[in-house]
């Protein structure tokens, strides 16, 4: 069974190369960059896939030998039973072993994800209609992140996925992600880290991660929020530590800047 599953979907990802972004005609999910991304696919691919694909062929095999066996012109007297202790007893109780079965290694990773290391970066993302805004508390780090448009795309820039500043963290380290929004629901996701959270307005959501391949990583809101929710793209660059450090040495000048230059207009506006 697990065999022929592969097969089929060799064929699907034989032109992918490196997922961490959509591919077209994609079934599964994209490859996990992170520990909790390849428990969930772990979960999914090898518990839960199997369950339910065992259930609907059962089911399916059900429906047919019913269909055939019972048909009007095989059985013309059809019996007149009603109950069958055994029968309900059955199934009443092996669905509920099957999701017995299925919640608690799904519990456990679910509460795995949601106890947070020891912080070595945190970097705090705020929805807005319709971008995402970031902010670097402890390194005095804040910019605005937008979506580059299809006619300015540079090569290997993946359309609708890019934006003009990424967030940029360092490779085996645990990034602290707060969530927030500005206007309405948005949900800052990540699928090859295994990360998707809420950002709800005025309140402080938290998740948390840990990639273990330098590369670009792509997400989505993933919250209806809006005319432009599809337009709001979140791209994180996992980098080495020296580029990291190297990173944030521009940063710091690059955006502070920015900052300062606001407060400015604001001064001068209240003026
Ligand atoms: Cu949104």
């Amino acid at each position: 069974m697990k065999k022929f599953l592969y097969i089929f979907l060799a064929i699907f990802y034989s032109t992918n190369v490196l997922a961490n972004q959509p591919k077209e005609w994609q079934l599964g999910f994209q490859n996990a960059a992170s520990q909790s991304m390849r428990e969930i696919v772990n979960f999914h691919d090898n518990l839960l896939l199997p369950i339910i694909i065992a259930i609907s062929v059962f089911v399916l095999f059900l429906m047919i030998y019913v269909s055939i066996r019972f048909r009007a012109s095989k059985n013309p007297i059809p019996s007149k039973t009603t109950h069958n202790v055994t029968v309900e007893i059955l199934w009443t109780l092996i669905p509920c072993l099957i999701l017995i079965v299925l919640a608690v290694p799904s519990f456990k990773i679910l509460y795995k994800q949601d106890t947070i290391p020891k912080a070595d970066v945190t970097v705090k993302a705020i929805g807005y209609q319709w971008y995402w805004g970031y902010e670097y508390p402890d390194e005095n780090i804040i910019f605005d992140s937008y979506m580059i448009e299809t006619k300015d795309l540079k090569e290997n820039q993946p359309r609708l996925l890019s934006v003009d500043n990424e967030v940029v963290v360092p490779v085996n380290k645990v990034v602290k992600v707060l969530i927030t929004a500005n206007d309405v629901l948005h949900a800052w996701a990540l699928p090859s880290f295994g990360v998707k959270r809420d950002a709800v307005p005025g309140r402080i959501n938290e998740t948390w991660f840990k990639a273990e391949k330098v590369g670009t990583y792509y997400g989505q809101c993933s919250e209806l929020c809006g005319i432009k929710h599809a337009f709001m793209p979140i791209t994180v660059r996992v980098v080495s530590e020296s580029d990291y450090t190297e990173w944030l040495t521009g940063a710091k000048i690059k955006f502070v800047k920015e900052i300062i230059e606001e407060d400015q207009f604001k001064k001068l506006a209240s003026k």
